[in-house]
This record gives structure tokens, sequence and C-alpha cells, in this order.
């Protein structure tokens, strides 16, 4: 997928055309779909042309229906994980996405105080299905201990409610939910509109200065995992070394058209389709086929 945004030469200056890739750690739950969590996570890097690192907080049974269950990964296991990746390789961003407990909170909250680099927080408390993963303690865990350290933090409306505890009816609350987000400890917020209703999804970024409104057409489709590729994105951008205002931009204008391109794969919401050099472009002006094509641009060498 090529981008033809208004933001695309930024990202092509900024990358390293040669010698080490730049490495971006997500830290959050498997999702077996390949929809969200840390699958959708990688992928995501890997479009962006960082390299990506992965530490597991949890196990979660599902399929697109929905959650079965969500089964953590102990804090000991997780401490494992990141010393040993942080004592080896440096880390340019770090996104923390689905974390189960408060012991697990505080030992991802050091690591993340340790390492100082750009850290995206997606405060994930359920599926978009709504199965809960997280419980009031550890709510008050990551908003006191994590929040502080994200140069974005990316809630939805009601994540941005939980934490706030700010009922948010009208766009005047959410900024009064960003205001307060930043005032805890935030950098810059990114306060995902997506669940409002209106012909537009309109996301809030605010950086404690400025507020800004992301607007893109709103889809009638469901698609999973929306909110992990979203902060993905936007750390690889940060990992890049792009300002967060232009990280987050570009973030936007890449999940507006990754939902154009989602596909069902089964019965439940959609599943994103990531661009492959043996999967055909589709053409302004064409139907679609419906997913794979079946003659690739270049012919794809495994199936030869
Ligand atoms: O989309 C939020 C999310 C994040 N991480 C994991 C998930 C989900 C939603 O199901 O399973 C692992």
């Amino acid at each position: 997928m090529n981008f033809t945004g208004p933001y695309s030469n930024f990202l092509l200056s900024s990358r390293p055309s040669s010698g080490r890739p730049r490495v971006v750690l997500t830290v959050g739950g498997s999702d077996p779909t390949g929809g969200a969590g840390i699958q959708a996570d990688l992928k995501t890097f890997q479009h962006f042309g960082v390299h990506g690192l992965s530490v597991v907080t949890a196990v979660t049974v599902q399929n697109t229906h929905g959650v079965r269950s969500a089964n953590p990964v102990e804090p000991e296991l997780v401490e494992a994980q990141l010393s040993a990746l942080g004592e080896d390789i440096p880390i340019d961003a770090i996104k923390i996405g689905m974390l189960t407990t408060s012991e697990v909170v505080e030992v991802v909250s050091n690591f993340v105080a340790k390492q100082r680099v750009p850290t995206v927080v997606d405060p994930i408390v359920a599926s978009s299905s709504g199965t809960l993963f997280l419980d009031n303690a550890t709510l008050d865990t990551l908003s006191s201990c994590l929040c502080p350290f994200a140069s974005v933090i990316t809630p939805n409306i009601s994540e941005a409610s939980a934490f706030t505890e700010i009922v948010i009816k009208s766009e005047d609350d959410l900024l009064e939910a960003a205001r307060r987000l930043v005032e805890e400890g935030a950098e810059s917020v990114l306060l995902k509109g997506g669940h409002a209703a209106g012909p537009e999804s309109r996301d809030l970024y605010y950086d404690g200065t400025n507020a800004e409104w992301l607007s893109a057409p709103r889809r009638a489709k469901q698609v999973h995992g929306t909110g992990c590729v979203l902060s993905s994105a936007i750390a690889s951008g940060l990992a890049l070394g792009l300002p967060a205002r232009d990280a987050v931009h570009i973030a936007k204008e890449f999940i507006t058209e990754m939902i154009e391109r989602a596909m069902p794969l089964g019965a439940g919401p959609e599943i994103f389709q990531f661009a492959s050099p043996f999967i055909e472009e589709p053409v302004e002006g064409r139907e679609p086929r419906g997913g794979f094509s079946k003659q690739a641009t270049t012919p794809n060498p495994l199936l030869l």
C-alpha cells in the first residue's frame, strides 16, 4: 500500500535507508485471530519498516465471534521477557497494549521508566465484544503508574471516562477528559471518538496546549483491533523520530485506509489485511475481488 496522504513524505524522509533498523517493543496480549493484540502490532510495525519486539502479557482464547477467555502471564514471566530484551537490544519506542493485573502494570511501568523512550499507552479496559480485561484496582494502577510515562495515550470514549470519571456526552466533555489525562501526566492524548454517533469518526488530539480534531468518514463495518493498529502505527512513527502530532496524523490516515481494506474471515467483525507484494492492489474503478486475488502481481515463489 502506498501512502499518498499529506504526511507520506514525512514518513519516507524519516526512514534510515540502511544500517540498524528502528526497534519498537509491544507489550500486550496474544490474539489468535491475528486481528488485534501483539499479532496485529507486529504486522503494523512491519508495514512501517520498523523491527518489532513483543512481550506477551496474556494468552486470549478467541475467534471473530468474541473472547472466550483471557489468561494472564505471571508478572515474573513478563518481567523476565522485558529484562532479556532490555539487557540486549536498544529500543526506540514502546507500545503498551493489554495489561492484566496491578503487579504486571508495576513491572511494565518500571521497565518503561528505565527505558526513557517514546511510549504509546493504549489503555485497554475491554475487548470490542465486551469482555472486561481489567478490574478497578488495575485501572487505578495503570492510571497512576503508567499514564505519566505516556508520550501519547490513546483511550476510546469509555476508557477515557473510566480513567477520568468524566461522563462523556459531548465534544466539550471529550476536551475536558483529554485535559484531565494530560494533567495526570500523559504528554499528549488521542481520544478516539470512533464509538460515538455521527457521519464522521472524529478523534481529538490534545498535547496540553493545542487541541485538534482528526476526522474521517465513518464506515458502517465493524473491524476488530482498530485501537491496536492505530496505537502501533503511532509508536512506529515515534520510533522513526517523528513528533507525536505527525505520528498521530499518519496513524489516522493509515487506520482509515486499513478499515477500507479489512475483510471478513469468520462470522464476526472484519480483520485487517496488510499489503503484501504477493497480493494485487485494488485498482480504482474496478470491483474488489473479495480478498486475495487469484493472480498476484508478483508470482508468490511459495505457491509455484
Ligand atoms: O482490541 C483490543 C485487544 C487488545 N489485545 C488483545 C485483544 C483485544 C481485543 O480482543 O484480544 C489481545
